[in-house]
C-alpha cells in the first residue's frame, strides 16, 4: 500500500479524498495555489505544498508544479479527484515516467475514451448500443445534410472533441443541418482545435443515466449500479439520484453489462463512469464514458456501502477485487444537490465573498461533502460549488423529505446561493413523480427562476412559530429586566404579525412545553427547539416537525422556510397601529444605473458614451469564477456617462455606466 498520496486538487474533493486516505493510514498530501494557502484541504491534510498562483492554469493545472510537489514530498501516488487534470492522460504519463502512481486508469483508456468518435467506434464494437448515425469524417455541409437525411430527423451534431454541450447543434431540417454544421465546426475548431463533427440520431426528452464501473489491473470489472442526473441547468448537473427512478431489474442490468463490456473493452482499471441516455420507451445509448470519480460518486456510495476513493487507491496499488458482482447490493434510495455560489434569482451569476455564517445540516442519512468553513472566502477563481448535500432513506420518498428539511437546516450568509432553487426544484410535483428529463429544469421554470411563495400549508406554521418566537424573545427580556427594582416581568398575550401590508392578530398562550397560538384561521399548537443566537429553529406545529431559519433583522425576523425568505415583525397591537400611520419609504431609483451583480474583472465594454441602446443589447463582459458574464440593456436608453475601465476590478454594485434621465413623452 502506499505511504503518501498527494492530492492534485482542491476543494470538497480533496477534502473528501483525504478523509479517506488518512482513515487507511496513508500519510496525506495537499497542493494549493496562493488563493487556497489557507483552504479546508491545506488544514486537513497531514502537509501541504505551494504550487503557484491562484489562476488554475498556473497551479492546479500545472503538471510540472505538481510533480515537483510530488518529489519535494516523497509522495508515492496521486489521486487527481475530478476535473483539473484528472482526465489528462499526458498527466498520467509524465507521473508513469517520474515513478510516480496515478490513482486512476491508464493513460491508453483515458486517451481512448477523450474523443467521442473514436469512443462510440470502441462502444460499438463492444456490443454497447450507440445512437444510430454516422461515424465517419463529414467533409462539409452538404454531405452533412445526406447523412442527415439518412439518418432522419430530428439529428444532433456533435464535436468528437465536444464537451459541456460545446460544438452540439439540434437539426430538424437541411436548413437547420447546413447551418448547424458550420456552427458546430467553428465552434469545435476555436474551442478544441479539432473540427471534427459527427452526426447521429437526436433523442428526445432523453433521460441521463449513468453506469458506475470500477476495474482492477486484474481484468476484474464489476458495476455498482446507476446514478439518474436528469436534473441538469445548461450542462451544470444540479440533483442527482440513485437508483433511477427510471429502471426496471432487466434495464438496470442490460446497462450494467454494457457497461462492463466497454470497459474491459479498454482495460480500465479504476472507478469510471459509462453515461448512457434513455428514451421514453427505455431504449438507452452509450454517450460517452469518464474516466474519472465523478461529482456525484456519493450517492452510489450510499446506495451500496461502499468507499469508491478507497476502492480506487486500492486497485492502483495492485491489490485484487474481493468484491464480486453478486455482492453488490442496492439498498434504499439516495439524493444528492449541489449547493452553488450562485444567485438563483439573477440568472445564477456567480456570487463571490466571505461565508459569515455557514452551518450545515447534519444527523442520520445526512451526509454534507464540502470543502469551505464558516469565515471562508469564496474566490472569483474557481467552480462556484460550495458543497454537496446527500441525504439516503429506505425509500426515495423519505430521501426527498430528508433532503428538504436537510436544505432548510443549510445555512449561508454573506454569498448568494441556489438552495432557494433547490427548494424550489424538490417542491415540484414532477420530481415526485420521478418523470425526469433533461429538460426538466427549462419545461418546470421556463421564465427562468423568479423566486417561490411560501408553500401554502406553511403560511400559517410561520406565523405560528414567528410569534413563539417573539413570545420567547420577550420572556427572555423580561427575565432580565425583571431583576431590576420597578421592573414587572410582563410578557403580553396578543400580537400583531406584519408581512408587508398585511396584518395578522395573534394570541399566544403558554401550553404544556410549548404555545397554543390563536390566528383568524384557527388554533394551533406549537413547541419549538429554539433559543434567542440559534440560527435555525426545529419547530412542531400541531404534531408536523419543520425547519426555519430565524434572522433577527431589526425589530423584525426573517423567517427561511422551504428556500422562502419571508420578512415579519411581531409587534404589540397599539405598535401596529402606529406602524400603519408611518409612511413608507421609496427604495431609491437605481434603474438609471448598470452596476456589476458580482464582484469581478470588467473585461470588455460594448458601448460608448452617448450611444442609444436596445433593450437586451450587450452592455459589459464582468469575468468572475472562470465565467464571462455578459450584462444586457433591460430596456432602450442612451448610455450617458462610463464610470469604469476595462481592467477594473469591480465590487458587487459598483456603478458600470449611468444611463441618461428618460425624457418626458
Ligand atoms: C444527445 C442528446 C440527444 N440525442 N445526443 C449533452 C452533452 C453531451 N455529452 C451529449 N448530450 C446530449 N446528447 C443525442 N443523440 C441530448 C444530450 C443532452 C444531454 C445529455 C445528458 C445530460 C444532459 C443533457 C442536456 C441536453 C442535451
Amino acid at each position: 500500500m502506499f505511504k503518501k498520496i498527494l492530492i492534485a486538487n482542491r476543494g470538497e474533493i480533496a477534502c473528501r479524498i483525504i478523509r479517506t486516505a488518512q482513515r487507511m493510514g496513508i500519510v496525506t498530501v495537499a497542493v494549493h495555489s496562493d488563493a487556497d494557502a489557507d483552504a479546508l484541504h491545506v488544514r486537513l491534510a497531514d502537509e501541504s505544498v505551494r504550487i503557484g498562483p491562484a489562476a488554475s492554469a498556473e497551479s492546479y493545472l500545472k503538471i510540472d508544479a505538481i510533480i515537483e510537489a510530488c518529489r519535494r514530498s516523497g509522495a508515492d501516488a496521486v489521486h487527481p479527484g475530478y476535473g483539473f487534470l484528472s482526465e489528462k492522460a499526458g498527466f498520467a504519463e509524465a507521473l508513469a515516467a517520474a515513478g510516480i502512481t496515478f490513482i486512476g486508469p491508464l493513460p491508453a483508456a483515458i486517451a481512448a475514451m477523450g474523443d467521442k468518435i473514436e469512443s462510440k467506434k470502441l462502444a460499438h464494437e463492444a456490443g454497447v448500443s450507440t445512437v444510430p448515425g454516422h461515424l465517419g469524417i463529414i467533409a462539409d455541409a452538404e454531405a452533412a445534410v445526406g447523412i442527415a437525411r439518412d439518418i432522419g430527423y430530428p439529428v444532433m451534431i456533435k464535436a468528437s472533441a465536444g464537451g459541456g454541450g460545446k460544438g452540439m447543434r439540434i437539426a430538424r431540417d437541411d436548413g437547420e443541418t447546413r447551418e448547424g454544421f458550420r456552427a458546430a465546426q467553428s465552434e469545435a475548431r476555436s474551442s478544441f482545435a479539432d473540427d471534427r463533427i459527427f452526426l447521429e440520431k437526436y433523442i428526445e426528452e432523453p433521460r441521463h443515466i449513468e453506469i458506475q464501473v470500477l476495474g482492477d489491473a486484474h481484468g476484474t470489472v464489476i458495476h455498482l449500479g446507476e446514478r439518474e442526473c436528469s436534473i441538469q441547468r445548461r450542462h451544470q448537473k444540479v440533483v442527482e439520484e440513485a437508483p433511477s427512478p427510471f429502471l426496471d431489474a432487466a434495464t438496470r442490468e442490460a446497462m450494467g453489462a454494457q457497461a462492463v463490456a466497454l470497459a474491459k473493452a479498454v482495460n480500465y482499471r479504476s472507478a469510471g463512469t459509462v453515461e448512457f441516455i434513455a428514451d421514453r420507451n427505455r431504449n438507452f445509448y452509450f454517450l460517452e464514458m469518464n474516466t474519472r470519480l465523478q461529482v456525484e460518486h456519493p450517492v452510489t456510495e450510499c446506495v451500496t456501502g461502499l468507499d469508491l476513493v478507497e476502492l480506487m487507491i486500492r486497485v492502483a496499488a495492485g491489490e485484487k477485487l474481493t468484491l464480486r458482482q453478486a455482492d453488490v447490493r442496492l439498498d434504499g434510495w439516495a439524493v444528492e444537490t449541489r449547493i452553488y455560489a450562485e444567485d438563483p434569482v439573477r440568472g445564477f451569476l456567480p456570487s463571490t465573498g466571505r461565508l459569515i455564517r455557514y452551518r450545515e445540516p447534519a444527523g442520520q442519512g445526512v451526509r454534507v461533502d464540502s470543502g469551505v468553513f464558516e469565515g471562508a472566502e469564496i474566490a472569483i477563481y474557481y467552480d462556484p460549488m460550495i458543497a454537496k448535500l446527500v441525504t439516503s432513506a429506505k425509500t426515495r420518498d423519505a430521501a426527498i423529505d430528508l433532503m428538504r428539511t436537510a436544505l432548510d437546516e443549510f445555512v449561508i450568509r454573506g454569498v448568494a446561493h441556489n438552495i432557494p432553487f433547490l427548494a424550489a426544484v424538490l417542491a415540484t410535483p414532477r420530481f415526485r413523480s420521478g418523470a425526469l428529463s433533461t429538460n426538466f429544469i427549462a419545461e418546470e421554470f421556463p421564465a427562468g427562476f423568479t423566486g417561490s411563495q411560501l408553500a401554502e400549508d406553511a403560511v400559517a406554521p410561520a406565523t405560528a412559530v414567528a410569534a413563539a418566537v417573539r413570545r420567547i424573545l420577550g420572556e427572555r427580556e423580561a427575565s432580565i429586566s425583571g431583576q431590576l427594582p420597578g421592573h414587572g416581568a410582563v410578557v403580553g398575550t396578543d400580537w400583531v404579525v406584519c408581512h408587508g401590508s398585511e396584518r395578522h392578530a395573534v394570541k399566544i398562550i403558554p401550553a404544556g412545553d410549548g404555545y397554543e397560538v390563536t390566528l383568524a384561521t384557527g388554533s394551533h399548537c406549537v413547541t419549538l427547539d429554539w433559543q434567542p443566537g440559534d440560527l435555525a429553529c426545529r419547530a412542531r406545529v400541531d404534531g408536523r416537525a419543520m425547519v426555519f431559519q430565524i434572522d433577527r433583522d431589526g425589530s423584525g425576523f426573517r423567517l427561511i422556510h422551504g428556500g422562502v425568505t419571508v420578512a415579519l415583525q411581531v409587534v404589540p397591537p397599539h405598535v401596529a397601529a402606529l406602524l400603519d400611520l408611518m409612511p413608507v419609504k421609496a427604495p431609491p431609483d437605481l434603474s438609471r444605473f448598470l452596476l456589476s451583480p458580482m464582484p469581478g474583472l470588467l473585461v470588455a465594454l460594448a458601448v460608448t458614451e452617448g450611444q442609444e441602446v436596445r433593450q437586451g443589447e450587450a452592455l459589459a463582459t464582468i469575468e468572475a469564477m472562470k465565467m464571462e458574464n455578459v450584462l444586457r440593456a433591460e430596456r432602450d436608453g442612451t448610455v450617458a456617462a462610463i464610470r469604469a475601465k476595462i481592467g477594473d476590478s469591480l465590487a458587487v454594485d459598483a456603478t458600470i455606466l449611468e444611463f441618461a434621465v428618460a425624457e418626458p413623452a
